[in-house]
């Protein structure tokens, strides 16, 4: 390890600062707005064409989890439900009610949903656009904000299609996506991103993911870059960098810098800022029991949950109960455990006091130690080739 001086120096630099006030200064700022910012993503399009089920997917719980977004079911309000994504309180995704209805008015639906509040739109449809959904794009562009269209269930298109003689996945996606943008000519030819809810690792949902980070201001960026499902190598690889730009930050705030990033969570205590990071890195890995449930579920593979795992995994696994990171939750973790899973050898007497260098190695190896778990539950699971 490092003198302490060269980890603060090195810190520092990290911060992109000339001074330690100033590299304090924003690493409150930063900390601040990782733990803090909030993403408030709209759902809409009609009745039936997926939208609960996407709200579920989204929030990476299965359709019969308890809190699930009920699917198969005719919409009976008028008014947007929220769901908070389990891990993120800050992040929320809202069920909005169906558009189908003959005498819609976009005007006065977006008024109705209280349009203001959301930070982008995705309308659903799983045929072909409407008249409808043309005119609720219109009316969100007049209200400056952002849409995305998505055209969903393409896992039954392409079944429907797959037993047919000559069948090609590439040629029917593209026919179906040309169709649809066809379609939306009225709008400016907006693209269109194919989904599954129940396939994310497929088809446009990384394309989707990587338009709205282009589009979204940096501090939007990050709470979806933390909130979004993992959906294929690439994009946890994308989740770890995010976080290791972070580390300095953390560590600064570790060092006592007054943060309070949950209510009831003293950050005078150096462990809870360490513990507060490395779970938001456990959730956003997918690494929690529900994300862990639901993948090895997907690719039939029961023993994915109980993989052997790393100290630190596991000394999370069995703390962290409730899937929004409750600051009891986290408090559960001792100083004294966290040093024993990540270095072991390390006695109570350094846990009493650790230092600024002690906190920055903390940060790191805990980083990579659940970034490789969860690279290693990827290979596991079949989802990426080794
Ligand atoms: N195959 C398939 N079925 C889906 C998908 N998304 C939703 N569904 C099914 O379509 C039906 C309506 O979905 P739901 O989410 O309730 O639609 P909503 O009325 O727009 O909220 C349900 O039976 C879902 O299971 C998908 O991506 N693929
Ligand atoms: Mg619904």
């Amino acid at each position: 390890m490092e003198t302490p001086d060269a980890a603060v120096a090195e810190a520092i630099k990290a911060s992109g600062e000339s001074t330690l006030e100033k590299a304090t200064a924003k690493a409150k700022e930063t900390i601040d707005q990782l733990f803090n910012v909030s993403l408030n993503v709209a759902v809409t399009g009609n009745t039936g064409s997926g939208k609960s089920s996407f709200v579920n997917a989204l929030r990476g719980i299965k359709d019969d989890d308890d809190g699930a977004a009920p699917t198969g079911v005719t919409e009976t309000t008028m008014e947007a439900t929220m769901y908070t994504h389990p891990t993120m309180p800050n992040v929320k995704i809202w069920d909005l009610p169906g558009i189908g209805t003959p005498n819609f008015k976009a005007e006065k639906y977006l008024k109705d949903v209280n349009f203001k509040n959301y930070d982008f739109f995705i309308i659903l449809n799983s045929q072909r656009f409407t008249q409808n959904d043309i005119m609720l794009a219109k009316e969100i562009r007049k209200q400056k904000k952002n849409f995305y269209f998505v055209r969903s269930k393409i896992d039954n298109d392409l079944r429907a299609e797959e037993k047919k003689k000559g069948f090609d996945e590439q040629k029917l996606l593209s026919k179906i996506r040309d169709y649809c943008e066809k379609n939306l000519e009225d709008v400016g030819e907006p693209k269109v991103y194919l989904i599954s809810s129940f396939d994310l690792e497929k088809y446009d949902f990384e394309i989707l993911q990587n338009t709205l980070e282009e589009d979204l201001p940096d501090h939007k960026r990050s709470a979806l870059l933390q909130a979004w499902p993992v959906c294929s190598a690439e994009s946890l690889e994308k989740k770890i960098k995010f976080f290791q730009r972070m580390i300095w930050a953390a560590s600064f705030a570790s060092a006592g810098i007054a943060v309070v990033p949950l209510p009831g969570l003293s950050v005078a205590c150096d462990s809870s800022m360490v513990l507060l990071f490395l779970s938001r890195c456990y959730y956003s890995f997918g690494l929690d029991e529900g994300s862990l449930s639901k993948l090895s579920e997907k690719v039939n593979k029961p023993h994915l949950k109980d993989m052997p795992k790393s100290k630190l995994f596991a000394a999370m696994k069995d703390k962290v109960f409730t899937r929004v990171s409750s600051s009891a939750a986290l408090t559960a973790i001792t100083t004294v455990e966290l040093l024993f899973s990540l270095l072991p050898g390390v006695g109570s007497a350094v846990a009493a006091g650790i230092s600024f260098t002690t906190t920055a190695y903390l940060l790191r190896e805990g980083l990579n130690d659940l970034a490789e778990t969860a690279r290693s539950i990827r290979k596991e699971a079949g989802l990426d080739i080794a």
